[in-house]
């Protein structure tokens, strides 16, 4: 997978050559390039926003270095390749499980993490025209910018690819993956020693037997995402609880 992320803060993605990721780069899984925005100004002050139409606060990303840069590093692919092109705004979809399973099946990723109080509307609208354009937050909280939310989506769609995790099951139990634990939270785990300041682990653990190990995995993990998020049992199909789950 390609994936380019056009900055004004390049060293803010330093942590792309760090572990997961920076592992996956370097077995040539992922081909990450990073691109200084202000590269594609041409005023001695390298200027990269201006005041909002209209008024109001703050300041809005200019539309020409960003039209420059997207349109270099898209020529850059082969002839008719076309990138996902990624806007980190907290007035975008949200960030999902779903949607990096979506992404890592893409051979190229474009990623656009903008500063002050977005970038002016019509890139948006110019790419769109012929790309997929997607429009992306990681949660109900305001960032100053958009370069850690390309370190938070970058990590979860590069574990997807084959070759990074050490084994495909690792992926089947995640919290939110389709199947599996069935889209609830994970449940608490445990390694040696089997006491530590008092503490034990559950006997269930210790006793070897597949079945009820599973079934306690199962009811720890309905019991967690009852507490700490109850909006994803009350969106599931009601057939997908046994009567077992419903005492939990
Ligand atoms: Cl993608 N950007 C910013 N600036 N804030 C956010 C966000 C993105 N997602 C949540 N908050």
């Amino acid at each position: 997978m390609r994936l380019d992320v056009i900055t004004i803060f390049p060293e803010y993605l330093e942590p792309l050559n760090v572990s997961l990721v920076g592992k996956a780069r370097s077995r040539g899984v992922l081909d990450v390039r990073v691109h200084d925005l202000r590269e594609w100004t041409h005023d001695r002050h390298h200027t990269v926003d201006d005041t909002p139409y209209g008024g109001g606060p703050g300041m809005v990303m200019k539309p020409e270095p960003w039209g420059e840069a997207l349109d270099t590093v898209i020529d850059s692919g082969s002839p008719g390749e076309r990138p996902v092109v990624i806007v980190p705004t907290p007035s975008g979809r949200p960030f999902t499980q779903e949607l990096a399973i979506h992404l890592a099946a893409r051979p190229w990723l474009v990623f656009t993490p903008a500063r002050y109080e977005g970038i002016d509307r019509r890139v948006v609208e110019e790419y769109a025209r012929d790309h997929e354009v997607l429009e992306v937050s990681i949660g109900d909280y305001v960032l100053a910018g958009g370069e850690a939310p390309v370190l938070v989506m970058t990590e979860a769609v590069a574990r997807l690819l084959p070759g990074v995790l050490g084994n495909a099951e690792s992926h089947r139990d995640d919290s939110f993956a389709p199947g599996g634990m069935a889209g609830l939270l994970e449940g608490p785990v445990y390694t040696k020693p089997p006491e530590w300041r008092g503490h034990g682990i559950p006997e269930v653990l210790l006793s070897g037997h597949h079945g009820r190990i599973a079934r306690w995995r199962r009811d720890q993990a309905l019991r967690r995402t009852a507490r700490h998020r109850p909006d994803l049992i009350a969106g599931r199909d009601p057939a997908e609880f046994d009567a077992h789950d419903l005492r939990v």
